[in-house]
């Protein structure tokens, strides 16, 4: 049995590794890059080595130095996990030459699957089926032309290199074919330098099925069921499930059979992933479905196969890399329930998914157990960094039925607390409501087909909003008091014989979003309470969770986080219904730093009227309108208590 093993790899599958590894006592290597140097998986590993920049080619895809690093650690096996060099059959190979374990297929499968015409003449020889099509050694635009016309309109022109929907272009009709062909060539040539393509026939309405397949070095080959990974956004996977909806025993049978079938024709070992497209239009069947291609890696969503099948798929990586049987035949594998994965990423899915960074003020998803799990490389007050996939989380659920295990989900998801930076949890809730999903009569278009409603969000509740005014008045007092020890010259307490239980209003000026705003609030019987103006008075939310870090509030409420700042309070407090008169008072305890304007002065709304600094922090106090001063009380130097009246900004219309 491997003995040692080095993870070149990071973030939650490094984490995923190495909790496996210590679970049979596997001594754990880890390595990290500068921006990693405080990361979990870093934390988690028995040991840890520095290999370079933050940039993963200055780091993560460094083979060599990966591989040294190995060799000097008394690795005897290195995990590649996923993505990085995970596809790399050179890396397989050279980790061979130096003489360790790769935790993987053999590099002449990678390279067997690697190029998607190769991959497809091995699946046809091995009777795998795969979409009609043309995928032959001819690149002659004129003939490509004549086979596309042959398979018949519409069809997909892929490159044989691509990924991720590069180089890939849908067909209508013969007018539209040699533009389409001239840019999915241009297209595969920038991305992978190989124009080859292939056409096939378009498969209108896809389902992305997929089997986990698992293979030893004793011909065993077994098959450990389907995930379904239809809900993808830009071929990027969104929520993926086990088992796919409306599958049969007999489709999947046919499945497994296929997925095995293709992995033996590569002489496959380990863990690896058969992709086929079915035919959602009419339901699955036995001769429904076709292979697309094989990811010869463990793979980000291999949790929901873990879930239903009771296994741990890096156990059996490791003792299939170590030379062991597989542990079953296919017969003894049972499927239980149904489990569901959602990919929480710091992402704003209503500013085009663009990631977020930045701290992780809060980091909670709820605990864990047989039914729940979360896999990730990140805890509270981690920093979610600019440099790699933003993904901070996945949250894995089971139930005993697929309606249980997405009621769960989305209860997790609507819970999860996570402050700091933006996150998808709100869009992926809103997918598990969604009817289409729910129903399971979807393909990979719903996302697209939906977005507008997936990331339609209400506007900010009130009682939200009160929450944090709250919360940022509450701080305001607790500093004042500290400072003052006792004396009583908080907003609510201030010299000139504010009630802390009474009628007394504030027009209180804050920062929500980064959009500056104000709202009447007063100290009712429960607390603060606050007002627009129009509609009554607003409790704070009961189910608002405020968290705080670097001078911002951060509340979750109702699956949104809302961010809060102190404002400098411009115009003073005024009693009742009366609205500002023009008076500027002094908003906190201090010593007046300078002032900047002279009695009689014009000035604008934002012009700069005085500082005062509190807390050894400097307070900017800035015209809340244009207007002419007068009544100026206030001089550089002088020490004034808040609410002090400080001068009075007359409008320019009665000034003369
Ligand atoms: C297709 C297809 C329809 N017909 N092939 C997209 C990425 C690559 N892995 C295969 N892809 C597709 N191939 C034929 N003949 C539609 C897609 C496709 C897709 C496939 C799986 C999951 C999501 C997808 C989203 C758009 C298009």
């Amino acid at each position: 049995m491997i003995k040692s093993l080095l993870i070149a790899n990071r973030g939650e599958i490094a984490c995923r590794i190495i909790k496996t590894a210590k679970r049979m006592g596997v001594r754990t290597i880890a390595v990290y890059s500068q921006a990693d140097a405080d990361a979990l998986h870093v934390r988690l590993a028995d040991e840890a080595h520095l290999i370079g920049g933050a940039a993963a080619s200055d780091s993560y895809l460094r083979s060599g130095r990966i591989l040294s690093v190995a060799k000097e650690a008394g690795a005897d096996a290195v995990h590649p996990g996923y993505g990085f060099l995970s596809e790399n059959a050179d890396f397989a190979e050279l980790t061979a030459d130096a003489g360790m374990i790769f935790v993987g297929p053999p590099p002449s499968a990678i390279r067997e699957m690697g190029l998607k015409d190769r991959a497809k003449e091995i699946m046809v020889k091995a009777d795998v089926p795969v979409v009609p099509g043309y995928h032959g050694n001819n690149q002659s635009p004129s003939f490509l032309k004549r086979k596309a016309y042959e398979i018949g309109y519409p069809v997909l022109i892929k490159a044989v290199a691509g990924g991720g929907g590069k180089g890939m272009r849908k067909v209508g009709k013969a007018l539209e074919f040699d533009e389409a062909l001239e840019a999915a060539k241009r297209e595969a040539m920038a991305a992978f330098g190989n124009d080859v393509v292939l056409i096939e026939k378009f498969v209108e309405s896809p389902r992305h099925i997929e089997i986990q397949v698992f293979a030893d070095g004793h011909g065993n080959v077994v098959h450990l069921f389907e995930r379904d990974c239809s809900l993808q956004r830009r071929h990027q996977k969104v929520i993926e499930e086990a088992p796919a909806p409306g599958m049969s025993a007999e489709v999947r049978a046919a499945m497994g059979a296929a997925a095995c079938e293709a992995a033996r024709a590569v002489g496959y070992q380990g863990a690896g992933t058969v992709e086929f497209i079915a035919d959602g239009a009419g339901g699955l069947s036995e001769d429904g479905f076709y292979f697309m291609e094989m990811n010869t890696r463990l793979q980000v969503e291999h949790p929901v196969t873990e879930m239903i099948t009771g296994l741990d798929l890096v156990e059996w990586q490791l003792r299939v890399a170590s030379g062991e049987e597989l542990p079953v035949k296919q017969d003894d594998l049972t499927l239980t329930g149904h489990a569901v994965e959602a990919r929480i990423y710091a992402e704003d899915p209503n500013a085009g998914f663009l990631p977020s960074t930045g701290k992780l003020v809060a980091m909670d998803l709820g605990g864990v157990s047989d039914q729940i799990r979360v896999d990730s490389g990140v805890e509270q007050g981690d920093v979610i960094s600019p440099h790699y996939d933003p993904m901070i989380a996945k949250l894995i659920v089971h139930g005993a039925t697929r309606d249980e295990a997405l009621e769960s989900l989305e209860g997790r998801l609507r819970a999860a607390q996570i402050a700091g930076p933006v996150t998808n949890t709100a869009f992926l809730a809103n997918l598990c409501a969604d009817p289409t999903f729910k129903n399971g009569h979807f393909d990979t278009s719903l996302i697209d087909t939906k977005l507008d409603d997936l990331i339609s969000t209400k506007p900010i509740e009130a009682a939200t909003v009160c929450a944090g005014v709250s919360g940022l008045i509450e701080r305001q007092r607790a500093r004042i008091e500290a400072e003052n020890r006792g004396e009583q010259l908080s907003p609510w307490q201030a010299a000139d014989g504010f009630q802390l239980v009474g009628q007394r209003e504030l027009d209180w000026q804050f920062t929500l979003d980064g959009e500056r705003l104000s709202a009447r609030v007063r100290f009712g019987a429960d607390g603060i309470e606050m007002s627009d103006g129009k509609d009554g008075w607003t409790k704070k939310s009961n189910t608002a969770t405020v968290y705080e870090d670097g001078g911002q509030l951060f509340v979750l409420d109702d699956g949104r986080q809302s961010i809060f700042e102190e404002t400098v309070q411009q115009a003073g407090d005024v009693d009742g219904a009366g609205a500002s008169d023009g008076r500027i008072v002094v908003p906190m305890h201090g010593k007046i730093i300078a002032v900047t304007v002279s009695e009689g002065d014009s000035v604008e709304q934002g012009d700069l009227l005085f500082s005062v600094e509190a807390m050894k922090m400097e307070h900017a106090v800035l015209a809340p309108s244009d207007g002419t001063v007068s009544e100026l009380a206030i001089t550089a130097g002088e020490q004034v208590e808040n609410g002090f009246p400080a001068m009075i900004l007359v409008a320019e219309n009665e000034s003369d």
